[in-house]
């Protein structure tokens, strides 16, 4: 067992496109690499799987390599218009500092889609960012009614959607009974997987009409919910089983609230909702990469162990998890970094790849990781799809 996790974890810290070294553990880690696949074949082997679907004709062009030139001025100088992202959770923590690093490019307009308006108003003030660099709209992911609305205010507005990040979460590690959504499924994944997936499956069609050169749907995973890591071995285990849960619809009322069909456990519940949102972008790149040229990217930011994210756990966890992450695992970020790290899947020419999950070594240079074997497999990601749907409205 010491064996098999110190290579897990060596594993979770090695496996580089470009076969560089990465983080941490650098000096032993590329030999004791297991998992020999790369990326790019399993993505190969996804799409000619992949299934068609009806898209509106004008916009089936693939368009990955993001050429700025959208608008030709008078005098023939090509300009890219400022591009409008909407960033859920905005209002602290990852999606707050994204939301400053793009703005303060002046090259967008981020959407702040926030369950508390006035505190997302407050954080981007406290940020220092420009009014003319944002929107804030209210948005709840624990109510499905809530996210048509947040749509159809969206749409009323009129700008063009370029770009969509799944970054609010909820985590619950010391609950002792489960909490459920407006619609009655299970919180941590109500909001951080049900309400994320209804949303980019409405907004697709807002991204498909959009002229931008460069589209992207991310959705933030995270190393907790992939089992080829030692951060992923940590107990509980993510693990969506054969989705009975997730079938009986999460409710807690004749059928379990956690995916698997288990009993609750709210830390499990977190990472399994981290699993499936990685696999809803893989899925979301397999049937729709290649018809609409949009990059679809999961991606594990680093350890923000400063975060709101914790402000479910006990004090002592709170107090000791900074300096933990920070001298022993060295798996720590700041949320500026974190932030950075978001920003450049949402808007670096470089990572128009559509499919990976990054993560980025100890020199902060990004690459494509590798995900546990549940959260890279095609068939439960067709399921969880397939049930989401179900569960949503829209199948
Ligand atoms: C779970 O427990 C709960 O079960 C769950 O309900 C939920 O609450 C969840 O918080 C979320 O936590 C997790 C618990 C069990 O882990 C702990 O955090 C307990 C601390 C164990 C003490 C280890 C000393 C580490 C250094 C001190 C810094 C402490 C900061 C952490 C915060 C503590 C707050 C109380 O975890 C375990 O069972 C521990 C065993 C983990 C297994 C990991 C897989 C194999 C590891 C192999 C060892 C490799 C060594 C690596 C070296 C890393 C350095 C520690
Ligand atoms: P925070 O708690 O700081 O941010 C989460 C955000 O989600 C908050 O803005 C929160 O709003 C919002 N939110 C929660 N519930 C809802 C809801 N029902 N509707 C709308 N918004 C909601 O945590 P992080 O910044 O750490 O988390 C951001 C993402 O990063 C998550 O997806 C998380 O899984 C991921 N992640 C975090 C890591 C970490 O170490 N922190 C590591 C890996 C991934 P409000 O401000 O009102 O509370
Ligand atoms: Mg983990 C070896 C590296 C490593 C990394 C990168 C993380 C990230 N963690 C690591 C190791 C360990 N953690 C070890 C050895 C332990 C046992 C002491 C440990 C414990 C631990 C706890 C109790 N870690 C945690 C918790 C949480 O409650 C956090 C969690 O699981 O939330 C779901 C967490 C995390 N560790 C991480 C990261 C990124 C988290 C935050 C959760 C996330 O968003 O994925």
């Amino acid at each position: 067992m010491a064996l098999q996790t110190s290579s897990l974890a060596i594993s979770a810290f090695s496996v580089h496109s470009e076969g560089k070294k990465s983080n941490g553990f650098s000096a032993i880690e590329s030999s004791f690499s297991f998992l020999g696949v790369p990326l790019s074949d399993h993505r190969i082997a996804a799409l000619k799987m992949k299934k068609k679907i009806a898209v509106r004709a004008q916009t089936t062009t693939a368009v990955t390599t993001p050429t700025p030139s959208i608008s030709n001025s008078p005098n023939e100088k090509k300009t890219l218009r400022k591009g409008n992202v909407i960033i859920t959770g905005a209002s602290s923590g990852l999606g707050l500092a994204t939301a400053k690093s793009l703005a303060e490019t002046g090259k967008w307009n981020v959407v702040m889609a926030c369950r508390d308006f006035l505190k997302a108003e407050r954080a981007a003030k406290s940020v220092g960012m420009s009014k003319e660099n944002y929107t804030v709209m209210h948005l709840d992911l624990a109510s499905l009614e809530s996210v048509r609305q947040f749509i159809d205010a969206f749409r009323r507005s009129e700008m063009p959607l370029d770009s969509l990040v799944c970054n609010a979460a909820v985590y619950y590690p010391n609950a002792k009974t489960p909490s459920f959504t407006a619609d009655g499924f299970e919180l941590s994944v109500g909001v951080n997987h049900l309400g994320h997936f209804y949303m980019s499956r409405l907004l697709l069609d807002d991204m498909v009409k959009s002229d931008y050169p460069s589209k992207r749907l991310v959705i933030v995973g995270s190393i907790t919910g992939n089992t080829n890591t030692l951060a992923g071995n940590v107990p509980p285990k993510a693990n969506l089983g054969d989705l009975r849960g997730l079938s009986g619809g999460l409710s807690g009322l004749g059928s379990t609230a956690m995916i698997d069909g288990g009993e609750y456990w709210g830390a499990k519940a977190y990472k399994d909702s981290k699993v499936c949102n990685m696999l809803t972008m893989q899925e979301f790149h397999r049937r729709y990469h290649e018809e609409t040229g949009i990059t679809f990217s999961s991606l594990y930011p680093g350890c923000i162990a400063t975060t709101g994210l914790f402000r479910e756990h006990i004090p002592l966890f709170r107090t000791l998890f900074p300096p933990f992450q920070k001298y022993i695992t060295k798996g720590f970020v700041s949320e500026e970094e974190a932030g950075r790290r978001l920003a450049q899947v949402v808007s670096d020419r470089s990572l128009t790849k559509s499919g990976v999950y990054w993560s980025w070594n100890s020199t902060s240079a990004s690459f494509q990781n590798e995900l546990s074997e549940e959260a890279s497999d095609a068939e439960k990601a067709k399921k969880v799809w397939e049930l989401s749907d179900k569960l949503v409205g829209l199948a």
